[in-house]
């Protein structure tokens, strides 16, 4: 790890020549100057839909520290995740790289080797670069290690998010539906039980180990409704095997108070300079099991509570950047890395409660769809220094862009040919101007790219079920290319008949992007 790191600045170094010197003299302090950099925190929620907050329309649950925090800044209402699922979308987020030029990046296994690898340019090393500490903290799903399925747990990872910018971090290797079922601190497994070695396998049970399965009488906590019938951790069925932890397991309840409390103490830690940290939240994602606190704190059951556990970790962050006197000059962002699933694996009884609640408010569609519901997600900028409170912007906006504007905020210098596809939109990002992207690319789980506008959304013909079975989520998949009118949000008409020329240009967005693709080398690919 030391050698990747050390390879890695060293190349870095060169790379920003020009940054250095005043990177050093940040380092040996300059407080004053260096202090009036804001801290950046990106707060990322899983899974949660744009109708899951009050603040954005929800009514059978309460979100009243989102709420504030939209009241303090901008609702942004036209916000784009990049893809429909979680890998994909983090890493367009993370590199500003779409993630269909980059093999490797759909819904990675939690034995996955590092998808972004020490070459990139992350969000973490711009901010590094302008003399930050860095963080991650939560849900990671990008790949721990240097190879797929390699790791060995029981020691330091060879290759780990210090090794792309992060000074510092705590998180799930994956998913908290897939194992391993611990996390990583500092490249190791955090409270390591070495009486308990672990062993991950996404092919094979190990010897006696028990699976939800077999032995269903052993999912005390959650039944499965489809798939996570593999090793029983905590009574709950997951994707993957393992074997060991001990100690080190979680505790599903835990999850949310864990990294709640590592978010915080990320932030004392670092009160005195600037910092940014990547605070991705397990909720809303499936297996849904907040602590018993938030139980019954709606009436739509495990998943309702599981915003409100959201809720109360916004709520945290937010409390302790006011108690150390940092709220003033902390720009928070918050968002989501796709739509809304209800049924998303397991017997929560999410569909059965939800009411007329709609996750993906007035959108199409959810999670794993080309319909709007998949990729557009809930969005608060608030930063009370800068940003005017109370205010609400339309502005179409795309994920991919953050690392740019966020790059261009702090001054970080970007290395050529880094973060390809992001786009320096600050002033939009900060609700000082209203100007649209020109189009934003939206990808499904089938790898569909469809191209919206303010108008119009374009969704190429692909194959595929038009119903995902097991969330039974609308695809969007057709063998038609499919033009809808965003006039009215609900994708319901398709008019790409009437409106040829508007399929064309369309198409012609996507063809531009691809094309791009053709002659711009990722980096790892050398
Ligand atoms: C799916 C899982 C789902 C969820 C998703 C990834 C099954 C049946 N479904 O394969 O539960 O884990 O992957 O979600 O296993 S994401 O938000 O992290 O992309
Ligand atoms: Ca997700």
């Amino acid at each position: 790890m030391k050698k990747t790191s050390l390879l890695r600045y060293g190349a870095m170094a060169s790379a920003l020549l020009p940054v250095v010197p005043a990177l050093a003299k940040a380092k040996k302090g300059n407080p004053t100057t260096n202090r009036q950099q804001p801290n950046v925190i990106i707060i990322y929620a899983d899974d949660l839909g744009y109708g899951d907050l009050e603040c954005f329309g929800a009514t059978r649950v309460q979100t009243p520290n989102v709420n504030a925090l939209a009241r303090s800044g901008i609702r942004l209402t036209n916000v784009h995740a990049i893809a429909a699922t979680s890998t994909p979308s983090r890493y367009g987020l993370l590199t500003g790289e779409y993630a269909f030029r980059h093999p490797g990046t759909d819904i990675a296994r939690g034995n996955a080797g590092m998808i972004i690898r020490p070459e990139q340019f992350t969000m973490a090393d711009a901010f590094k670069n302008a003399g930050y500490a860095t963080a991650a903290i939560g849900k990671w799903h990008l790949g721990l290690g240097d190879r797929d399925g390699e790791q060995d747990w029981n020691a330091q990872l060879p290759m780990h998010l210090g090794d792309i910018g992060f000074d510092y971090h705590y998180i799930m290797a994956a998913t908290a539906d897939r194992t391993p079922c611990v996390f990583i601190e500092q490249g190791h497994v955090a409270n390591y039980d070495a009486s308990a070695p672990i062993e991950v396998s996404y092919t094979q049970n190990f010897e006696g180990e028990p699976t939800g399965k077999e032995n269903p009488e052993l999912l005390f906590n959650l039944k499965a409704s489809h798939g996570h019938n593999q090793s029983i951790v905590n009574g709950i069925g997951r994707i993957g095997y393992m074997k060991g932890g001990g100690r080190a397991l979680w505790k599903d309840e835990n999850i949310a108070d864990s990294i709640a409390a590592h978010a915080l103490g990320f932030i004392r830690e670092h009160r005195e300079e600037p910092f940014f940290m990547y605070l991705a939240t397990n909720d809303v994602h499936v297996p849904r099991f907040p602590h018993d606190r938030f139980r019954g704190k709606s009436p739509m059951g495990l998943r309702g509570d599981a915003i409100a556990q959201f809720d109360w970790t916004v709520g945290q962050v937010v409390s302790e950047l006011e108690r150390l006197g940092l709220r003033q000059n902390t720009l928070i962002i918050l968002s989501s890395d796709n739509g809304p699933v209800v049924d998303d694996g397991y017997a929560d009884r999410a569909v059965e409660l939800l009411g007329d609640h709609r996750p993906a408010g007035p959108y199409r569609s959810g999670k794993y769809s080309t319909f709007e519901g998949g990729t557009i997600v809930p969005a608060i900028v608030s930063w009370p220094k800068r940003v005017k409170g109370g205010q609400e912007s339309d502005a179409l906006i795309s994920q991919i862009d953050w690392l740019a504007s966020l790059g261009s905020l702090v001054g970080a210098r970007m290395p050529k040919g880094s973060a390809p596809d992001s786009q320096n939109r600050l002033g939009t990002l900060l609700g000082e101007e209203k100007e649209d992207r020109p189009y934003v690319l939206e990808q499904a789980a089938n790898h569909t790219l469809s191209v919206r506008t303010r108008e119009w959304k374009y969704i190429p013909p692909s194959k595929g079920p038009a119903i995902i079975s097991g969330p039974g989520i609308e695809s969007g998949y057709s063998r038609e290319p499919q033009l809808y009118d965003m006039r009215r949000p609900y994708e319901q008409e398709n008019v790409s008949l009437q409106h040829p020329d508007v399929v064309f240009r369309m198409q012609a967005y996507t063809e531009q992007e691809r094309n791009k693709g053709a002659s711009y080398t990722s980096p790892i690919s050398k």
